[in-house]
C-alpha cells in the first residue's frame, strides 16, 4: 500500500515536470513564431537620418487645434530596416499637380536640407501633390519629408500614398492622412496634425510595402496657403 502510493506521487511529480518542460517548449516556439519576420530571416540595421540645423528664427506657432499633436524637441528614436535600406529618392525625377511658385520640383529630392529660402520649393495654393518616380519598383521601409521649417508651421491635409501605378488610379496605399474633414476625398483621415522641425515628419507603413511612385498631397499651412518642400527621401531596397 506504501509502495503504491510513493510510487503514484513519483509518476506525478514527472508528470509535473513534463508538463512544465512542454509549456517552456510550447513558450519557445510561440516567441520564435511571433518574432517580426525582419529580425527573424533576414540582417536588419538602425536607419540613420542626417539631420540639418534646427532653425532659431521662426515666429512661434499662431494655431491651435485638438488635432494637433504637442511640439516635441526630442530627437526620434532611430528605426531599424533591412540591411542595404537607403534614401533611394535621391535625385530621381520630382512631378507635381502644378507648377512651383519658387525654386524647381529637382530641389525636393537633390540631398539639400535647410530652413533658408534657398532650399525651398513653393507651390500654388489649394490642394496639391508632389510625386517621386523611383524608376523601379522598391520595398519601402519609410519615407520623411520636410516641408517648410523656419518657424513653427503646420501644414494641413497631409497624404502620403505609393502605388506603382503613376496616376495613382490603382494599386493605391495610403500610408498617412491627415486629412480629417476629408476635403482631397481619400476617406476622412485619423492621423494627426503636426508642427515642421528640421527633423522632417517620418511616415513608416504598417504593413510591408512597395511600388514605384510616391505621391504627397498637402493643402496649404496655417500662415498662408501654400504648400512647400525642402526635401523628401525615401528609405527602401530595390525589388
Ligand atoms: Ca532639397
Amino acid at each position: 500500500m506504501l509502495n503504491t502510493k510513493v510510487k503514484s506521487w513519483s509518476l506525478g511529480r514527472w508528470a509535473s515536470v513534463g508538463t512544465a518542460a512542454m509549456c517552456m517548449a510550447v513558450l519557445a516556439f510561440a516567441m520564435g513564431y511571433m518574432a517580426p519576420p525582419a529580425s527573424a530571416d533576414e540582417e536588419t540595421m538602425e536607419l540613420d537620418i542626417e539631420l540639418p540645423d534646427p532653425s532659431y528664427v521662426g515666429s512661434p506657432l499662431n494655431y491651435t487645434s485638438p488635432r494637433l499633436e504637442p511640439m516635441s524637441w526630442r530627437k526620434r528614436d532611430p528605426i531599424e530596416v533591412p540591411a542595404g535600406t537607403e534614401n533611394v529618392a535621391l535625385d530621381k525625377e520630382v512631378t507635381a499637380s502644378v507648377e512651383p511658385r519658387m525654386g524647381t520640383l529637382d530641389q525636393i529630392t537633390n540631398g539639400e536640407i535647410g530652413y533658408a529660402d534657398e532650399y525651398l520649393v513653393e507651390l500654388p495654393a489649394g490642394p496639391q501633390w508632389v510625386q517621386i518616380d523611383l524608376e523601379q519598383e522598391h520595398e519601402i521601409s519609410a519615407i520623411t519629408a520636410w516641408h517648410f521649417f523656419e518657424s513653427e508651421r503646420v501644414y494641413f491635409d497631409i497624404v502620403v500614398q505609393v502605388s506603382n501605378d503613376p496616376e495613382f488610379e490603382e494599386d493605391v496605399t495610403t500610408i498617412f492622412n491627415n486629412d480629417y474633414a476629408n476635403e482631397l476625398g481619400f476617406g476622412e483621415g485619423e492621423d494627426p496634425e503636426y508642427i515642421e522641425t528640421h527633423q522632417g515628419r517620418l511616415f513608416e507603413p504598417e504593413e510591408d510595402l512597395s511600388g514605384r511612385y510616391v505621391r504627397l498631397w498637402s493643402n496649404g499651412n496655417n500662415w498662408n496657403d501654400y504648400n512647400h518642400y525642402i526635401e523628401v527621401q525615401v528609405y527602401g531596397r530595390p525589388l
